[in-house]
């Protein structure tokens, strides 16, 4: 059986079933209903945060965040290491991705170099705190402050993880989070924005449900957003699984730790940041050693991931401009490596061995 970068965690069928049940007997299938309720409550305890509004998608998330700040046909101050799903966003707006290099030893964005390329065209800055390693967030909010700019982190990759002892998603304006199925937890498609502002939090609540309020009246411009109430039934059922799937992602993560060849770089994390064990990247010293490696695992079945690829300001349909040397040697060298809660510690030391070989 090919083992691939992760694999969904597929709750108790019992367990879900217990909550669609409540779907079947409400007939509320969409539209807040009551497993959307209690999923949103439940995730505002757990994570530590305040106006946590739950949508269709991590993209969906971003989508809205950038419309609630009013990014328009300006330029937005971003990372080209991160999923396309974050400068799409930008580029779907009508706006312009102006791309600050990241910093090799984080794969983070450099937050000077990100403070030089803020111009008068610039509505805000949007960053990726990529594989749920927080960015330099105190430095980043500080820039922002200073040139009275929106500030919006990309967590899509950042569930439960936490700076200085609280959620990371407190931090900046705006903190967009993905769902997906491929995530530690899921809502099979999904994904949540933290507001800090109750005003701007309100207009996202109308935002993404057709710009109506409670009575029916338009009163903005809207999208439909939201969450339905199955993909809810599935968050709250891998949210009571919680502690079992931390728990195995955290044991995968440290058996890479130990049984990897210390040649294999590994980034930096924040020094008082904690991690999420959802992903395990890798640095190999050059582009030639990672396509070895990459065939030697896919030789036996193992498929790890190039994320991310390509750097973002390669891409000619986001109309960025090259030159992001970093990331562009970055995205050369970088394997994600199989994790997931189930992966057994054999196939662990396997995919080890076979890397090991290599070096
Ligand atoms: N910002 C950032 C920083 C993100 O990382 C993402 C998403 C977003 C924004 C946007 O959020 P969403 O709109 O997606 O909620 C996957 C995910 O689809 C994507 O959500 C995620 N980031 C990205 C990092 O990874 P792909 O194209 O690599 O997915 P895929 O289908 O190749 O899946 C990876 C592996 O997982 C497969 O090789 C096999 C396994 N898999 C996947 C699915 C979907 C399964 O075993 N079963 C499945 O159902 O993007």
């Amino acid at each position: 059986m090919p083992t691939y970068v992760t694999r969904p965690r597929l709750p108790d069928f019992d367990r879900l079933q217990g909550y669609l049940a409540q779907a079947y007997d409400s007939h509320q299938l969409t539209n807040n209903g009551p497993l959307l309720a209690l999923l949103t409550q439940r995730l505002e305890e757990l994570l530590g945060v305040k106006n946590l509004l739950l949508v269709s998608s991590g993209t969906m998330a971003l989508q809205v965040a950038l419309k609630l700040v009013g990014v328009a046909r300006g330029e937005v101050v971003t990372t080209p290491f991160t999923f396309p799903a974050t400068s799409s966003t930008i580029v779907w707006h009508g706006a312009k991705p102006v791309y600050a290099d990241i910093l090799p030893e984080t794969l983070n964005v450099d937050p000077e170099l990100l403070s030089l390329c803020i111009t008068d065209q610039s509505e805000a800055v949007l960053v990726t705190h990529v594989f749920g390693n927080s960015v330099d967030v105190d430095r980043i909010e500080e820039i922002c402050r200073t040139h009275n700019l929106p500030l919006i982190f990309d967590a899509a990759q950042s569930f439960g993880v936490k700076v200085s002892g609280s959620s990371v998603l407190n931090r900046g304006d705006i903190s967009t989070l993905s769902f997906h199925a491929t995530k530690l937890f899921h809502t099979l498609e999904g994904g949540a924005l933290v507001v800090k502002d109750d005003r701007l939090f309100e207009e996202a609540q109308r935002m993404i449900n057709f710009g109506l309020n409670s009575t029916g009246e338009v009163l903005s411009v809207g999208i439909n957003g939201k969450m339905n109430e199955f993909e809810a039934a599935m968050g709250l059922a891998v949210l009571d699984e919680m502690d079992e799937i931390t728990q195995g992602l955290s044991r995968v993560y440290a058996q890479y730790d130990a049984e990897l060849n210390n040649q294999l770089v590994r980034p930096k994390y924040h020094p008082d940041g904690t991690r999420n064990c959802c992903y395990y990247p890798v640095l190999c010293s050059n582009s030639s050693v990672r396509e070895e490696v990459q065939l030697a695992l896919e030789s036996h079945e193992i498929f790890p991931r190039r994320y991310f690829y390509p750097s973002l300001d390669t891409v000619k349909a986001y109309g960025g401009v090259e030159n992001c040397l970093n990331s562009r040697d970055i995205v050369e060298r970088i394997l994600c490596l199989p994790i997931y809660a189930s992966l057994e510690s054999a196939q662990v030391s396997r995919i080890c061995r076979l890397i090991n070989a290599c070096l």
